[in-house]
């Protein structure tokens, strides 16, 4: 199998990480591919990154549906049966995940004449509000799911990108949390570059 996408992309680096918590890092590749790539396009037409290329050559697509085809293969418990509320979350952490980009692309990408103040403003707002949701439920987050990966690299990529976020100030649990789960190997082995 290969996986291909770009090391900046948090969506790529949860299924590192979920690659790397169920010991399959070793029998996927790593592949290099920009979402623009012929490579990519060839395997994905919508054009996003990443794509799980497998050995049949069937590709799919999107992160969580990636982990999930992981977690499936390797008999984890990423997805415990019946956990809805760890879904939910996982949900959750994928909207600060989304919002973060959306910010980013406003930010970074679009020409400065052309920024939508009150884009940045509703995009900013919903990651504080996740945030604050999952400061308020950090004791759930205890386990290695997908939820907890989905936050612990939305939360990777709020320092990659917005390092003076603050998003630990007034946020002590996640923040205590994050610590914790970012010395997995897991993580180290995936930080953005
Ligand atoms: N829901 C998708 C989102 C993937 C996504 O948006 N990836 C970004 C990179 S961080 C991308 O490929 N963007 C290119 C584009 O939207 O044109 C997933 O979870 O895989």
């Amino acid at each position: 199998m290969k996986l291909l996408g770009s090391p900046t992309s948090p969506y790529v680096r949860k299924c590192r990480v979920t690659l790397a918590e169920l010991g399959l890092a070793d029998s996927v590749a790593f592949v290099v591919a920009p979402p623009t790539s012929d490579e990519l396009i060839a395997v994905n037409p919508v054009m996003k990154v990443p794509a799980l290329v497998l050995d049949n050559g069937d590709s799919l697509f999107d992160s969580r549906m990636i982990m999930r085809y992981l977690n499936e293969k390797a008999g984890g418990k990423l997805y415990p049966a019946g956990d809805w509320a760890m879904v939910r979350r996982e949900s959750t952490a994928e909207g600060m995940i989304d919002a973060s980009l959306l910010l980013r692309m406003e930010t970074f990408a679009r020409p400065e004449q052309f920024r939508w103040d009150g884009w940045i403003e509703t995009q900013s707002k919903k990651i504080n509000s996740v945030l604050d949701a999952m400061e308020a439920e950090v004791g759930t987050l205890g386990n290695v799911t997908g939820a907890a990966i989905g936050m612990a690299c939305g939360l990777g990529y709020l320092d990659f990108r917005f390092a003076d976020w603050g998003w630990r100030n007034g946020r002590p649990g996640l923040a205590k949390w994050f610590e914790g789960f970012s010395a997995r190997a897991s993580m180290q082995g995936s930080k953005h570059e």
